[in-house]
């Protein structure tokens, strides 16, 4: 009995949550207590839609197709890399008042906005416009369907208002967290004070059984029988949103997902036009007027204005001389990090050795950026503590709520769940094999950089409300970080003393190339060709040295004791210490150390398929592993991004030898340099651009990353300000790699509308997940020397 329950109770701790205070209070999202933050562009997954900041929240959306096309299937919802739309992103978002955004379909652009204004308990009012052109007069000009929404997720209601026949005019509703409101839809006109146009309308009203499932109601109930016949215009059928019948009534009643209302109104109406939807918080009661046509317009200069004044103070491009195209590049960078805040709401499917199966991790809100709107629109713990790096200098409060969240979510081991995948839309995402998160694993501990960053901060502005609010918010953090730092410490410690090692490598070492590190966050980067317990990896070292030093600090800054993180810190950073686990003198780089192999290659293998299969008796040919010289203990010899960590996080001392290696193969063609950034792995190295599988491309192994170019622009200022023998060369080689980071991204984004997961080191092209305004974005820090 006492085994039994011994391994019940250790296969809970996965699942419990680390008992300290929360470092948010549990209000502390809620209208009464911030009620700017309240509403906000938090559904970075679809291409326009707001929620608030609460459990269940109701949400609303845009959807909208082009009638009289031969393209079939053109509804246009969730952010889809395959709807192969020429650009799409925020041209300015404040991140908490405003927003104007910019679509680039087919044939014509949909400008959509938002502001919002505060009043009542709620959270106040917002208005949207969306104003829609055509690309060129050279065509008639396209007949557009916009579909606006509303839902709620199972708790709250819905009432529709029709008038005219199909056309709804508004959607009353009441919630728990919204109380009663009112969306009332405008008419179409032709721009602000011009007349109104001819349109068609049309409604859906139903139930819904979760928003992950909006789309297919929305593409079920689509029928071609309605006639859009405008004055002088043709006759002809348009597809509209008729009827919908929820299947399962037995379901309905069981499910309390069936109990979410679902409301749509459909405008159909040629281009040039321009709507505006107004919602109204019940409790907002002295209005001095509707925020709507002329007023709608003043308020949106008056943001925009302030937005310009505040964009140019904090980064000073301007001043620095940047054209105002490569500041209009920059503001949408920055922009897109905003406007691509997400406020997620669930569990993670979780498991430790403890668990036969997977389990659900308690429920929990993260308030976050995330790095790909469109492949993936949710939390990564090492991308977030490069967003922050630039979110940071825009709203120092924003981060210190963002890095809130994150550690909010540390169960009682000491461990963060490295991708969140929350809720059911997230889920709908990603591949089952890919959801559960495991408890071994860690994702490097980038939120330290952050922190770095608001301290800095805090010295600098010691009069600013973000630096009045640090005190309390690191007393709270402070047991979080510890038990942080600690799981580090100690699930992931290397086989010698000081030494580190990632777990969570692939293990079926047949299959791969070189197993996976994805828990680095480097995923392909090469690493010991066989995976075991002998390893100790360099990039983990060095992000444990930050780490201590900043746990040092923040303990001193508390006065808490600082002595075990002091003398890590010095430890660690003891350059004698760190040549000695990782200085390859042959390779003449920092290194991993494991069971490893230069000479290994995939080949192609024939296989019988087991009988019982589909292809059963004939042979396939498929990529296997050879190793066709057994492996031993030493350096692994690659040369790329983790050999620059010491460099990267400057714990090198200026003065070292290594420096001398270091900025050879940096500025080195045939390894790292190219004129568009450093790359990810030596040219030279027996990895570069290779396969891992036969389905598997190179990713870092070779392709330039923003995120590693940031930190190794930021080292170089580093090491070219302070006193050294490398002073002079790491400044030169600074404004060349700083210059080329910019040009190139900029380029890209002009030419292809995106900005980009990663950069070909042969072209310069952007390739990857796009847009992609995670850590790419740095640019924007990049251009302003902001470090
Ligand atoms: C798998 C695909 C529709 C990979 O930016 C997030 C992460 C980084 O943290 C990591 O360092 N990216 C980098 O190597 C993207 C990871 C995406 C996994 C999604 C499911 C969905 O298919």
């Amino acid at each position: 009995f006492y085994a039994l329950y011994m391994r019940s109770s250790l296969a809970r701790r996965v699942v419990t949550l680390h008992p300290s205070p929360r470092v948010l209070d549990a209000n502390s999202s809620s209208p009464a207590v911030s009620p700017e933050r309240y509403w906000g562009s938090y559904r970075p997954q679809v291409y326009f839609g707001m929620k608030t900041r609460s459990p269940r929240s109701v949400v609303t959306g845009l959807m909208w197709m082009r009638q009289f096309t031969d393209m079939e299937g053109n509804l246009r919802h969730t952010c889809e890399q395959g709807d192969h739309l020429q650009g799409y992103g925020w041209l300015m978002h404040d991140g908490v008042s405003f927003g104007v955004q910019e679509i680039h379909d087919r044939d014509f652009t949909l400008t959509t906005e938002f502001v919002k204004r505060m009043g009542g308990d709620h959270g106040g009012d917002w208005t949207w416009r969306i104003t829609a052109k055509q690309h060129s007069i050279a065509s008639s000009a396209p007949v557009i369907s916009l579909m606006f929404y509303t839902a709620t997720d199972i708790q709250g209601s819905l009432q529709a208002h029709v008038e005219e026949k199909n056309r709804l005019s508004s959607v009353t509703g009441t919630s728990e967290e919204l109380g009663n409101f009112k969306i009332t839809f405008g008419k179409p006109t032709a721009g602000e004070g011009a007349g109104g146009k001819y349109a068609r309308y049309n409604y859906l009203q139903t139930r819904s059984p979760g928003l992950d499932k909006l789309t297919d109601i929305v593409k079920n109930s689509l029928n071609h029988k309605f006639v859009f016949s405008p004055p002088k215009g043709e006759k002809r059928s348009y597809f509209a949103v008729d009827s919908y019948k929820v299947t399962n009534h037995q379901n309905q009643q069981k499910d309390p997902k069936m109990e979410s209302d679902f409301v749509l109104h459909q405008v159909t109406v040629q281009t040039p036009f321009q709507i505006e939807v107004l919602f109204e918080s019940g409790s907002f009661r002295e209005r001095p007027n509707q925020l709507v046509g002329s007023v709608l317009t003043d308020e949106l200069e008056k943001r925009k204005m302030a937005f310009d004044e505040k964009f140019e103070s904090t980064f000073g491009l301007q001043a620095k001389g940047f054209t105002s195209s490569q500041i209009e590049f920059a503001k949408a960078a920055l922009s897109n990090m905003l406007g691509g805040m997400g406020y997620f709401f669930g569990q993670s499917v979780v498991q430790s050795v403890y668990n036969e199966h997977p389990v659900l991790y308690p429920e929990g809100p993260l308030f976050t950026a995330v790095p790909s709107r469109s492949f993936f629109p949710r939390g990564f713990l090492w991308d977030e503590g490069f967003h922050q790096l630039l979110l940071n200098k825009w709203d120092s409060q924003l981060t210190q709520e963002v890095i809130a969240h994150w550690l909010d979510l540390i169960n009682v081991e000491g461990w963060i769940p490295r991708e969140q995948i929350l809720d059911d839309e997230a889920r709908s995402k990603v591949p089952s094999e890919f959801i559960v998160q495991h408890n071994e694993n860690a994702n490097p501990p980038t939120l330290f950089l952050a922190l770095q960053e608001l301290l800095e901060k805090r010295d600098a502005q010691p009069e600013s409300l973000s630096s009045q609010t640090m005190l309390p918010f690191l007393k709270r953090l402070y047991p979080r970080l510890q038990i942080w730092f600690e799981w580090f410490n100690a699930t992931q410690a290397g086989p010698i003393a000081n030494s580190y090692r990632w777990r969570g490598r692939d293990k079926d070492t047949n299959l791969f190339l070189n197993p996976k590190t994805l828990t680095s966050g480097l995923d392909d980067y090469p690493r010991a060709s066989h995976p075991s317990a002998d390893e100790r990896h360099v990039d983990l070292y060095c992000w444990m040295t930050l780490a201590s030093g900043i746990m040092a600090n923040v303990a001193r800054i508390l006065g808490e004791p600082h002595q075990v993180y002091e003398n890590t810190h010095h430890t660690l950073s003891n350059n004698n210490l760190l040549n000695e686990l990782h200085w390859s003198e042959n390779l003449h780089t920092f290194s991993d150390y494991g069971n490893h192999t230069q000479a290994v290659s995939l080949q192609q293998e024939k296989v019988f398929v087991p009988p019982g299969q589909p292809r059963h008796q004939f042979p396939v040919s498929r990529l296997v592993r050879s190793v066709r010289r057994a492996p031993k203990l030493q350096y692994v010899n690659a040369l790329g991004y983790v050999s620059l960590f010491p460099f990267l996080l400057h714990i090198l001392t200026p003065d070292s030898p290594k420096m001398e290696h270091i900025l050879r193969d940096i500025q080195d063609p045939e390894r790292l340099w190219t004129p568009y950034g450093l790359r990810s792995l030596s040219r030279a190295d027996p990895l570069y651009m290779k396969r891992n599988t036969e389905h598997d491309a190179p990713y870092w192994r070779g392709p330039i990353w923003i995120n590693i170019n940031y930190l190794a622009v930021r080292a170089l200022h580093h090491y070219g300000s302070i006193e050294g023998p490398y002073k002079e060369k790491a400044a030169t080689l600074y404004q060349e790699l700083r210059t080329n980071l910019i040009n190139n991204v900029y380029k890209q984004y002009l030419e292809t509308g995106y900005i980009w997961e990663q950069y070909s080191d042969s072209t310069g092209r952007g390739q990857g997940s796009h847009p992609f305004t995670g850590w790419s974005a740095l640019t924007v820090l990049i251009m302003a020397e902001e470090y």
